[in-house]
C-alpha cells in the first residue's frame, strides 16, 4: 500500500477509533500540526511514535494495511450482544459514489421484491398452501441485494437461504420461484423439495446446498475450474454466522486464498445461528478477522446499508478480477423472523430486537432515497402496491396450477445405465 493512502486509513482509523482530530493527533505523536501535514504530504510514517501513541489502534491499523484490509467500522459501533444501546443514534446510510439515481431505484425495487415476497410466503405458509419450511430472509434485504448487484451478469452466484434478494436482482421468474414453494409445476426443483435448495443454471445461479459449509467448496471449485477454463469469472457465495463455524468453511476458504481464487465469501451475520447467538459460535471480534489468519481479505460492513454493502463488494470483486484472491465480506445484520417460521425466536432479547428494528434496512434505504430526492414517498408507496398486484396475481396463477405429474419423483434420482452391445 501506497504511504498516503496508509495515511489516509491511519487517520480515518484514529479518528473513529479514538475521536482524534489532527490536532490532538499532532500532540500526541509529540509534533506539531505542521509538521504532521508535512510527514502527510510527503508520505512520511513515524511508525515508532503512532505505536507508542496508539498502541492497539495504531498497530492494527497498520497490519490490516499491509494485509489489505482496507475499512473495518469504528469500535463499539456494533451493539453488544448482551447490552445494546437501544438509544444509539441510527447512522446516515453511505452514498455510493459509483451509483446513478436509476441504480438506486433498482436496488429499492430489489429489496421491496424480497420483503414483499416473504411477507407472502409468511401468510401463505400459515395457510398450509407452502411445502417445506419458510426461512424469512426479512432484515437481510440490503446485504443480498448489495452483494449481488456487484457482479456481472454473467458472474455465478451461490445465494444462501436467506438470500431472495439476489434472485431478484438476477430477474428470477417470480412464478418460477412461487411453484417451487408450492410445489407445483413449474418448480425450479420440479416439485421435489419445497425449501429454498434451488438453483438456475440460466441465471447463473448454483446452490443451496442444505448442509452448512457444503455449499462452500463447491463454489470455490467452481472458480478453480473457470480460471482452468480460461474465463474471467468471480465467483460470489454466502454463509451464515452459524455456518461459518464448520470445518467445510475453514477448508473452502484456506484452499481459495492459497490458490489466490476470485471468490468473494459474504458471511451473513445476522446475529444468531437458529437460537444460539454470536457469543456462544465464536470468541474472535469480527469473522471477518479470520482473514488475517488465512492470508485474504476481510472487511466488515454495516449489513443494513445497502449501498455500503454493495461498494465493499465491488471492491472485493474488483480485487478478485485482478487477480488478488479471495475476501471474507461480513456483514452485520439481524434475522427479524425465527429460523423458520415454526420458530417464534422467543430466545432473543427484547433490547436486541428493539435496537435492530431502528435499523431496517429497508426503511432506511427508503428515507435517504427520498432525502436526495430520488423518489418520493407517493411514489414508493405506488411501487410497493404494484408489486404486491403483481405477487399476487402470480400466487393465484400459480396455485392454479396442477402439482407434477408423479413420475417426475423419480427423474435424476438414479443414473440409468447405458445398455451393452448385448443388450444388458
Ligand atoms: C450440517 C447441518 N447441520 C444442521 C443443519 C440445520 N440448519 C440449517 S440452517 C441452521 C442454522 C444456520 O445458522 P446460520 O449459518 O447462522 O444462518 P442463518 O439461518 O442465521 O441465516 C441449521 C442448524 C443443516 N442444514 N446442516
Amino acid at each position: 500500500m501506497h504511504a498516503a493512502q496508509l495515511w489516509e486509513l491511519l487517520l480515518e482509523r484514529l479518528q473513529n477509533e479514538c475521536g482524534c482530530s489532527r490536532a490532538e493527533l499532532a500532540a500526541r505523536l509529540g509534533s506539531s500540526e505542521q509538521e504532521l501535514e508535512r510527514w502527510i504530504a510527503e508520505g512520511m510514517l513515524p511508525v515508532e511514535r503512532l505505536l507508542r501513541a496508539f498502541p492497539q489502534e495504531a498497530a492494527r491499523a497498520l497490519r490490516d494495511a499491509v494485509l489489505g484490509i482496507p475499512k473495518r467500522p469504528p469500535q463499539g459501533w456494533r451493539p453488544s450482544p448482551q447490552q445494546p444501546d437501544v438509544e444509539a443514534p441510527v447512522k446516515e446510510p453511505w452514498r455510493s459514489p459509483a451509483l446513478s439515481d436509476v441504480q438506486r431505484r433498482f436496488l429499492l425495487e430489489c429489496m421491496i421484491w424480497a420483503r414483499e415476497f416473504d411477507l407472502a410466503l409468511i401468510r401463505l405458509y400459515r395457510q398450509g398452501r407452502v411445502f417445506g419450511g419458510v426461512f424469512a430472509q426479512i432484515g437481510n434485504e440490503a446485504t443480498a441485494v448489495g452483494t449481488a448487484y456487484a457482479l456481472r451478469p454473467t458472474d455465478p452466484i451461490f445465494p444462501m437461504h436467506r438470500d431472495i434478494g439476489a434472485h431478484f436482482v438476477r430477474g428470477q421468474d417470480l412464478k418460477a420461484l412461487l411453484a417451487t414453494h408450492f410445489a407445483r409445476q413449474g418448480s425450479l426443483t420440479r416439485g421435489t423439495d419445497g425449501t429454498v435448495h434451488y438453483a438456475d443454471p440460466a441465471r447463473r445461479i448454483y446452490g443451496n446446498i442444505s448442509h452448512l459449509g457444503a455449499m462452500l467448496p463447491v463454489a470455490v471449485g467452481y472458480a478453480l475450474a473457470a480460471r482452468l477454463r480460461g474465463e474471467d469469472t468471480v465467483v460470489l457465495t454466502y454463509i451464515g454466522d452459524g455456518g461459518a463455524q464448520t470445518g467445510e468453511f475453514h477448508e473452502a476458504v484456506n484452499f481459495a486464498a492459497v490458490q489466490r481464487l476470485p471468490v468473494v465469501v459474504v458471511i451473513e451475520n445476522n446475529q444468531y445461528a437458529y437460537s444460539t447467538p454470536n457469543q456462544l459460535e465464536y470468541a474472535c471480534e469480527f469473522l471477518a478477522d479470520r482473514a488475517l489468519g488465512y492470508g485474504c481479505f476481510g472487511e466488515v460492513v454495516d449489513g443494513t446499508d445497502v449501498e455500503l454493502v454493495y461498494d465493499a463488494c465491488r471492491r472485493a470483486v474488483e480485487r478478485a478480477r485482478a487477480g488478488e484472491g479471495p475476501t471474507l465480506l461480513e456483514t452485520i445484520t439481524f434475522r427479524v423472523r425465527g429460523h423458520a417460521e415454526h420458530d417464534d425466536a422467543g430466545y432473543v432479547p427484547e433490547p436486541i430486537r428493539r435496537y435492530w428494528e431502528a435499523r431496517d434496512p429497508l426503511q432506511r434505504y427508503e428515507q435517504l432515497l427520498q432525502r436526495h430526492g430520488v423518489l418520493t414517498a407517493q411514489q414508493i408507496e405506488q411501487l410497493r402496491q404494484q408489486i404486491r398486484e403483481q405477487l399476487r396475481a402470480a400466487v393465484e396463477e400459480v396455485l392454479a396450477r396442477p402439482y407434477p405429474p408423479p413420475e417426475e419423483a423419480y427423474r435424476n434420482v438414479f443414473i440409468e445405465p447405458e445398455a451393452d452391445s448385448q443388450g444388458h
